[in-house]
C-alpha cells in the first residue's frame, strides 16, 4: 500500500466527496509533512494522510501527528469567550470578555503602572503569532514584561549558539544530508519518542555503515541501537564533552588547519581539557572510561560527523555550557559548514525555531535583535511606528515574572498559548503566583490547567483554522493552511490580540486583515538581523519546498547550510567553549540520595493539555509513573506497579513504580505531560542557568519511599 501511495501519489485515492489540504503536524519541530482529509459538503475534518513528496519526512507521522486531526472539531474546545463569575466559568460575549479585560487592564496599569501587566507566550503558534505578541506587549500594553515557554525549552541551545556561532540556528545543516553522514554524537535527546520521523534518516545512514553514539543516563530506543551508549549521570555533560575532547587532542582527530583558520580560544581549550582524562572523567560521570574511549575513537574517526543534543543536555543550570562544548566538539574536528556534517540542536516545539526570533523573548526585538541595542530599537520603533523612548526596555524570563508577581510587580498576566500551571518548575510557588494575581487572562482552545486559574478565557483556533508560517528544525520556513473556518466563536490569536490592542488604545498599530499582512510586515521587521526572513514569501516557501533563512533578499537561495565561510561573531571566527564541568545546582545527599530526572513519552505532547484529549493517546498513557531500576527498587522492597512516594525539597507526590534496566541505578525517570497532584513538575528544581535563565527540569535530587493505596487514601 505505501509503495503504491508514494508512486501514484495520495492524492489519486482520495476520496471524490473529500479533498486534501496540505499543510504540517502541529505538535513538535518535526513539522512532518501531511495532508488534512476535509469533507467538501460539510467542511468537516475527517483525517489525515501523510505527505510522501514532504523533503523532511517523506510520509513519516508519529501516533501523535495522526491523530492530532481528532483535536481539531474535538467536544472539549471552548467554542466562545469564558468568564470566571463566582468561581465558576461562563460563557460570554465577545464584547463583555474584551470589555472586561480594558477596565481591568486599564485599571491595573493606571494604579501600578504599565509594567504591572506580563505577557507569557509561547510557541505552538506560528510566526505570524509569535511576533505578534512581543508587539502587542510592546506596543498595546506598553509592557517590558513577556517572556514565553520556549525558555523552558530552547534558550541554552540558543545560548550556547550564540556564544560559540555567533547565530542560533538550531541546525547548521538540512535534515535531507543526514543520510551521508557517518557518525552520530547524541547528546540528552530520546530521538525516537521525541522526533521519531527523523530516525529514518539515521537507519539510512547506518544502512549505508554510519556509527551512532548516545549519551543518556537512560538507554533510550535510540540508545538501544548506537554503537557507544555512554550512560553519565544526570547533570555531568560538561566532563563528558571535555573528555572527549581530551582524547581528540591526544589521539591527533583535531582539524588543525580548520580550527587555526576559523577557531577561537584553542590553547585555553587544550589546557583546560588536559586534566580530563578518561579516568577523570569516568570518576565524574560515571561512564566506564573504555566507552569514553571507544566514543572518542569511532567519532574522532568519522570524516562526516554530526553532534546533536536536546533537552536531556540544555535542561540544566549549565546547560548553556553543555551546549557549547558539545558545540566545541564538532569545531574541533573542522565539521561545521560541511556537507552532511555539523551540529543540530532537537528543536522542541513546532516552532521553536521561528518563535524565539521574532520578539517573545523577554531581551530580543524581532530578526533576533537585541532590545539593548539603541540601533535595533530605532528600526523596530520605525517598522512599528512608535517613537523610540517608548519601547519598553528588557523584561525578566519566564520563571522570573512569577518572582515578579510574588513580589507584586506583576499584578496581571495574558497567557497565550502556554500552560505553565504544569509545565513550569517548582509549581506550587508556580500555582500559588497565578492566584496571586489581580487579573489572569488565557488564550486557549483547551481549558488547560492555568487557565482554570483564569478570569477570561478566550476561545483561540487550532493550527488548522488559519493560516501562516512556522520555522521547522532545520531552519526551513514553511507553510501552515487553513483547513476549515474557526469552530463556534474562537479567533486566530493575532485577531484577539489586535482587538485588545484596540481597546488599549493602539488600535492604529494594529490593522491586519490577514496572517499574511503580518508576514509582510514580520519581513520588514526582520531585515537586517540575524534571522532575516526579508526574501522569503508565501510563494516562494510553496515553490520550494520551504526557504532557510537567513534569507535576506528574494534573489537569494537561502541557506540550507550555515557557516559555510564565517561564523556569526563579530570577527567571524567560532569561539570555543573552556569550560570546566560543575556539578547541578542540587545534587544527590543524604536526605535525597537519588538523582530525578524528567521528560517525555512517544505518545503526549508536553503539558498534554491536547494529547491527553485524544482517547488512542490516553489509552496508551493514561497516567505518570516512577521509572526505576530493579536494583534500585529493591533496596525499598519496591516491585512493579506498587506506589511510591518521590520527595524532593519541594514537595511530594506518589506515583506508580514502573521497573526497567533501561536507567541508571542511581536515576528516578517521571514523565510530566499531566497535572495537579500528578505533575512532576510539584518536585523539580528551579535553579535557572545563569545565562539562558533556563531551569534545571533534568536534574534534581530525591528521596524514595514505599507507600501503599491505604497509606495514600488516609493522607
Ligand atoms: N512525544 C513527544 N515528543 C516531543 C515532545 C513531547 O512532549 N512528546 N515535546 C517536543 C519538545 S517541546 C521538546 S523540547 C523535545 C524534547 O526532546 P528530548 O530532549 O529528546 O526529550 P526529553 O524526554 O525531555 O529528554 C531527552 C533525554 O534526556 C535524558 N537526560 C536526562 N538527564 C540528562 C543529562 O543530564 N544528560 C543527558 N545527556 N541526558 C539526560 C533523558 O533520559 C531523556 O531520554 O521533544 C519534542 N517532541
Ligand atoms: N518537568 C519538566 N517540565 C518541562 C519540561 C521537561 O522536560 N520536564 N520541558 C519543558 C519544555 S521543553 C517545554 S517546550 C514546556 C512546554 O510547556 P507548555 O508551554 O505548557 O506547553 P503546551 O502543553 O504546548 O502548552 C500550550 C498550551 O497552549 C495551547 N495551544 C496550542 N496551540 C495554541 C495556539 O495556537 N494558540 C493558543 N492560544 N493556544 C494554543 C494548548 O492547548 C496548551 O494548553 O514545558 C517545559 N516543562
Ligand atoms: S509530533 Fe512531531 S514527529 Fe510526530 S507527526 Fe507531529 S511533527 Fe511529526
Ligand atoms: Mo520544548
Amino acid at each position: 500500500m505505501t509503495q503504491y501511495l508514494v508512486k501514484e501519489g495520495v492524492k489519486n485515492l482520495i476520496h471524490p466527496d473529500e479533498q486534501l489540504i496540505t499543510t504540517h503536524c502541529c505538535y513538535c519541530g518535526m513539522q512532518c509533512g501531511m495532508h488534512i482529509r476535509v469533507h467538501k459538503k460539510t467542511g468537516k475534518v475527517v483525517g489525515v494522510e501523510p505527505r510522501y513528496d514532504w523533503p523532511v519526512t517523506r510520509g513519516k507521522m508519529c501516533p501523535k501527528g495522526v491523530t492530532a486531526y481528532q483535536t481539531i472539531e474535538h467536544k472539549d474546545r471552548i467554542l466562545r469567550p469564558l468568564i470566571k463569575k463566582n468561581g465558576k466559568f461562563v460563557e460570554a460575549s465577545w464584547e463583555e470578555a474584551l470589555d472586561l479585560i480594558e477596565k481591568n487592564f486599564k485599571r491595573i496599569q493606571a494604579e501600578y503602572g504599565k509594567d504591572a501587566l506580563a505577557v507569557f507566550g509561547g510557541v505552538s503558534m506560528t510566526n505570524e503569532k509569535c511576533y505578534l505578541v512581543g508587539k502587542y506587549a510592546r506596543v498595546a500594553l506598553g509592557t517590558r514584561f513577556i517572556d514565553y515557554n520556549g525558555r523552558f525549552c530552547m534558550s541554552s541551545a540558543a545560548g550556547g549558539f550564540l556564544k560559540t556561532l555567533g547565530i542560533d540556528r538550531g541546525s547548521t545543516l538540512p535534515w535531507t544530508e543526514l543520510e551521508h553522514t557517518d557518525c552520530f554524537f547524541m547528546a540528552g535527546t530520546n530521538t525516537a519518542e521525541c522526533h521519531p520521523t527523523s530516525i529514518q534518516w539515521f537507519w539510512r545512514a547506518k544502512d549505508k555503515g554510519a556509527k551512532l553514539i548516545v549519551a543518556d543516563p537512560r538507554e533510550t530506543p535510540t540508545a538501544r541501537v548506537a554503537d557507544v551508549h555512554l550512560d553519565l549521570k544526570p547533570g555531568t555533560d560538561s566532563a563528558l564533552a571535555n573528555g572527549i575532547m581530551h582524547l581528540l587532542i591526544k589521539e591527533g582527530y583535531v582539524d588543525e588547519e580548520y580550527v587555526n583558520e576559523r577557531c577561537n580560544n584553542y590553547e585555553e581549550l587544550k589546557a583546560m581539557v588536559e586534566k580530563f582524562t578518561p579516568e577523570y572523567t569516568a570518576k565524574i560521570t560515571g561512564v566506564a572510561p573504555e566507552k569514553i574511549v571507544k566514543a572518542a575513537h569511532i567519532y574522532g574517526r568519522s570524516p562526516r560527523s554530526v553532534v546533536m543534543f536536546a533537552r536531556g543536555a540544555e535542561q540544566q543550570s549549565k546547560g548553556v555550557d553543555n551546549v557549547s562544548l558539545y558545540t566545541s566538539m564538532a569545531l574541533l574536528r573542522g565539521q561545521i559548514g560541511k556537507f552532511a556534517s555539523g551540529v543540530a540542536t532537537f528543536t522542541g516545539q513546532g516552532n521553536g525555531q521561528g518563535g524565539r526570533e521574532h520578539g517573545q523573548k523577554s531581551d530580543l526585538l524581532p530578526g533576533y535583535r537585541k532590545i539593548t541595542d539603541p540601533e535595533a530599537v530605532k528600526y523596530i520603533s520605525s517598522i512599528w511606528g512608535i517613537k523610540p523612548e517608548d519601547m519598553p526596555g528588557p523584561g525578566v524570563s519566564a520563571y522570573e515574572m512569577f518572582d515578579e508577581i510574588h513580589k507584586g510587580t506583576i499584578r496581571a498576566m495574558h497567557v497565550i498559548c502556554s500552560n505553565p500551571a504544569v509545565s513550569a518548575p517548582n509549581l506550587e510557588y508556580i500555582w500559588e503566583g497565578l492566584r496571586k494575581l489581580d487579573f489572569l487572562v488565557v488564550n486557549d482552545f483547551f481549558l488547560s490547567e492555568t487557565a482554570e486559574f483564569a478570569d477570561v478565557v478566550l476561545p483561540a483556533t487550532t493550527w488548522a483554522e488559519d493560516e501562516g508560517t512556522t520555522t521547522n528544525l532545520e531552519g526551513r520556513v514553511i507553510r501552515i493552511r487553513k483547513v476549515r473556518e474557526p469552530l463556534g466563536e474562537a479567533k486566530p490569536d493575532w485577531m484577539i490580540l489586535s482587538k485588545i490592542a484596540e481597546r488599549m488604545g493602539k488600535g492604529k498599530h494594529f490593522q491586519y486583515n490577514s496572517a499574511r499582512e503580518i508576514f509582510d510586515e514580520l519581513r520588514l521587521a526582520s531585515k537586517g538581523g540575524k534571522a532575516d526572513y526579508y526574501g522569503i514569501t508565501y510563494e516562494r516557501i510553496d515553490k520550494e519546498d520551504g526557504v532557510f533563512w537567513p534569507c535576506p533578499s528574494e534573489d537569494h537561495p537561502g541557506t540550507p547550510t550555515m557557516f559555510k565561510e564565517k561564523f556569526g561573531t563579530p570577527d567571524g571566527k567560532a569561539n570555543l567553549a573552556v569550560v570546566d564541568w560543575e556539578p547541578a545546582g542540587e545534587e544527590p545527599t543524604e536526605e535525597y540520595p537519588h538523582y530525578l530526572t524528567t521528560g517525555r513519552v512517544v505518545f503526549h505532547y508536553l503539558s498534554g493539555n491536547q494529547t491527553r484529549r485524544v482517547d488512542f493517546l490516553k489509552e496508551q498513557c493514561p497516567v505518570p509513573y516512577a521509572e526505576m531500576h530493579p536494583e534500585l527498587a529493591s533496596q525499598y522492597r519496591l516491585s512493579n506497579g506498587d506506589l511510591v512516594k518521590l520527595t524532593t525539597k519541594r514537595s511530594s507526590m506518589v506515583l506508580e513504580v514502573r521497573l526497567t534496566k533501561a536507567i541508571r541505578k542511581d536515576t528516578v525517570f517521571v514523565p510530566y505531560h499531566w497535572g495537579k497532584e500528578l505533575a512532576v513538575n510539584q518536585l523539580t528544581s528551579a535553579c535557572l542557568d545563569p545565562v539562558s535563565r533556563m531551569p534545571e527540569f533534568k536534574v534534581c535530587a530525591v528521596k524514595l519511599e514505599k507507600v501503599s493505596a491505604k497509606e495514600v487514601k488516609a493522607q
